[in-house]
């Protein structure tokens, strides 16, 4: 087992794979599979093959049952791949599992997830959060091939024949880098609830855009306060919140902030670590939803994942405006407008143009919240 160290030129094939059990809906575990394609890619793997293994029921050491396991270490041989990325979520003995019986590096949809919020953290708080994150993902998982820890040591660490003290070593050394870094957390959080307990003595509204990674929350909230934002093409461009004032006409300002985005399954490590960041959303006095209307396919499931998320951190019951963005790349404007009337509040835009924005301006004002 010999994984490339950070910032090999290697191409890193990968295998993908999805193991759908009975209960899993074959539409969701596709759309799924598919996206684990563009996290990948995000990160730098090339995708070499992808497998939809169904399996009847979960088995304790492959998640798959033995004679599948087999299928997909055959799958991996003959495609020349060096990782299986798997869209499940595995435990830490079973990624230890297929790492011996395969001899590849195995990593699974909230590690990629991981690993591009590590790429994206500018901030010094956001590279906490994640570092937090990963390193909560690591600790019982040292053991593994590839690790992010492993990767800034500089390459690879056997998987056996390490002794448990150097495990024992390993596991101090995280806890002590955990304990460090929430203690820095803690202090840079310090200051933005400061300027965020100014901006609640100044007793302007506020809301939260919310919505899944790549929407244009951000081009929204530039295109409404005129503020420099980043923007880009990419998933979860996003990390940080960043609130701007809004005029919606002469004496009537709110303010507005702008989130990370979401995706489906995002990795429980994440939402801990991102707490904070996501308490602007909890504390916000309403929501924008974005949603995406250039793929009206996706946009019932990605409403339904943010949907599912605002009610895990406690947002749910927000006074909320639906915002349909791209409406310029709508390929169905008719099934678009039907779609709309059964979201509350729907307003139709692009962020892009601006078009649409100043009847959205318009809701905002009329809304008693704002
Ligand atoms: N054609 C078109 N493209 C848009 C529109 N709004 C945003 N985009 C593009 O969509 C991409 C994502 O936009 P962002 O504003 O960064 O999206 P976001 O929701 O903030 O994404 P994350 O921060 O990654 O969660 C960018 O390439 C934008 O230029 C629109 O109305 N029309
Ligand atoms: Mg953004």
């Amino acid at each position: 087992m010999n994984p490339e160290p950070a910032g090999s030129e290697t191409v890193r094939r990968a295998l993908l794979v999805s193991l759908r059990f009975p209960a899993d809906s074959p539409r969701e575990t596709e759309i799924s599979l598919a996206e684990l394609h563009s996290l990948s890619e995000t990160i730098g793997f090339s995708p070499a093959d992808t497998l939809l293994a169904g399996v009847r029921k979960p088995s304790a050491r492959f998640l798959a049952g033995t004679g599948k396991a087999e299928e997909i270490r055959v799958a991996a041989e003959n495609s020349g791949a060096r990782y299986i990325i798997f869209d499940n979520d595995l435990s830490p003995s079973q990624q230890r599992n297929w790492e011996q019986f395969t001899g590849l590096c195995v990593i699974d949809r909230r590690e990629v997830i991981l690993e591009i919020f590590a790429d994206r953290a500018i901030t010094r708080e956001a590279q906490l959060q994640v570092e937090l994150a990963r390193m909560r993902y690591s600790l019982p998982r040292l053991t593994r091939a590839w690790t992010h820890l492993s990767r800034q040591r500089g390459g690879a660490r056997g998987t056996r024949g390490e002794g448990e003290t150097q495990l024992e070593i390993d596991r101090r050394r995280v806890l002590a880098r955990i304990d460090k870094a929430k203690a820095l957390l803690k202090k840079v959080q310090k200051q933005r609830l400061t300027q965020r307990s100014r901006r609640q003595r100044s007793a302007i509204k506020t809301g939260a855009i919310v919505g899944y990674t790549n929407a244009g929350k951000s081009s929204l909230l530039k295109t409404l306060s005129g503020g420099e934002l980043y923007i880009a093409d990419k998933l979860f461009a996003t990390l940080d919140p960043a609130t701007r004032r809004v005029s919606l006409s002469p004496g009537h300002e709110i303010l507005l902030t702008d989130t990370v985005g979401f995706i489906r399954r995002l990795p429980h490590e994440l939402i801990e670590a991102f707490t904070s960041t996501l308490e602007e959303t909890v504390l916000a006095d309403f929501l924008l939803h974005v949603l995406d209307a250039s793929s009206l396919h996706n946009l019932e499931d990605h409403a339904r994942t943010a949907r599912k998320i605002l009610h895990d951190i406690g947002a749910a019951d927000k006074p909320l405006i639906t915002v349909f963005n791209k409406i310029d790349l709508c390929p169905d404007q008719a099934e678009l407008k039907s779609l709309a009337a059964e979201y509350p509040n729907p307003v139709l835009i692009c962020a892009a143009s601006g078009e649409g924005t100043g009847e959205l301006r318009a809701l905002l004002e009329r809304m008693e919240y704002a």
